[in-house]
């Protein structure tokens, strides 16, 4: 290429670029690790297991290059139809990435469900690091999950393995270096300035929906969405603008309202709160946030609800 125009777009050489799917079972600390590498609140975490429903971009920048982190579903076997969906999604993730980031809970000792994961990712081992998770938790048996992943993922070399915990940001260094390391060289997919390509509908959505997971109990964090009916960007007073968002939780059935509500209607206003209080931390704007309860029946059973909410 010729001329100062065709240079400045084109990609500086020896940059890396690459695509990494993070996947592992439920609960072993994906979304954690990846807001612990971008260094931001890209994806919602949450104490039950299959908190994330979607696959969630998240970016990183530096010198070396631009890496895009897929945080997917944790994998559960499953004939659920949710959950059967959600397998799709870590699938997608990974067909469509460069490079596998496989999660390993250190606390838990891998079962049957462990074993489907590193049988999936084995022939994708050359194009694979795994990291170790949770080794700050009590009862951790680092030494377990690599002996695990020795004798279940042996074409994964030893030092493409890491311990880390994601909670502590400790021992990410090392496999962020390794996960460049692995990178092709390329453009940049996003711009500079993007640590995620989240719409503005969907993080409210996930920030309310994480607020609701925290607070509620039983089966009502599996049985919940959450859906933004309405949005308004309107002039604030000073000079930082409002958005104005009209959100439902959805629940599946006529008695889960009256949990998501609460006695005098505490509960439905504390989680508004919180996630008034997370999302005028992460935009610009301040944040308004009405918020209303209502039935959505057995859309968990439903396929063109679960198109609709995780085929995005
Ligand atoms: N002690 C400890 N807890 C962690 C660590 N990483 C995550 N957790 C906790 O583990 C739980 C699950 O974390 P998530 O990040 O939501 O896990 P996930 O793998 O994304 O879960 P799914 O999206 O449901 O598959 C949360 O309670 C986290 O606080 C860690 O390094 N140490
Ligand atoms: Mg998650």
């Amino acid at each position: 290429m010729t001329g100062s125009e065709d240079s400045a777009s084109a990609p500086a050489p020896g940059k890396k670029a690459a695509f990494v799917a993070v996947v592992g079972r439920p609960s072993v600390g994906k979304s954690t690790l990846v807001n612990q590498i971008c260094g931001q609140k890209v994806a919602i975490v949450g104490a039950s297991p299959q908190t994330t429903r979607n696959a969630i971009r998240g970016i990183v920048n530096r010198d070396e290059g631009q890496l895009v982190f897929v945080d997917t579903p944790g994998r559960h076997n499953s004939e659920k139809k949710l959950n059967k969906k959600l397998l799709e999604v870590s699938n997608r993730a990974v067909d469509e990435s460069d490079l596998v980031l496989y999660v390993l809970d250190a606390s838990r000792s891998p079962g049957s469900e462990e074993l489907a994961v590193a049988e999936l990712l084995a022939p994708l081992a050359p194009r694979t690091v795994a990291a170790v998770n949770k080794t700050d938790e009590r009862g951790a048996d680092c030494g377990r999950s690599l002996e695990f992943l020795r004798r279940e993922l042996p074409a994964l070399a030893a030092d493409r393995c890491f311990p880390v915990s994601a909670k502590k940001n400790e021992g990410l260094e090392p496999l962020l270096s390794c996960l460049y390391s692995l990178a092709g060289e390329g453009e940049a997919f996003y711009g500079a300035e993007y640590y995620t390509d989240q719409e503005v509908d969907f993080r409210v959505a996930e920030i309310i929906r994480e607020q609701a997971i925290k607070r509620l109990r039983q089966e009502l964090p599996h049985a919940l969405y959450v859906d933004v009916a309405d949005t308004e960007l309107r002039a604030g007073d000073g000079e930082t603008p409002r958005l104005w968002v009209r959100a439902f939780i959805v629940v599946e059935r006529e008695s889960q309202k009256g949990m998501v509500v609460g006695k005098g209607g505490e509960m439905i206003k504390a989680i508004r709160l919180a996630a008034q209080k997370d999302l005028n931390r992460i935009f610009d704007w301040k944040v308004e946030l009405d918020l209303r309860v209502k039935t959505g029946r057995d859309w968990r059973h439903s396929d063109a609800a679960l198109r609709r909410l995780i085929e995005r």
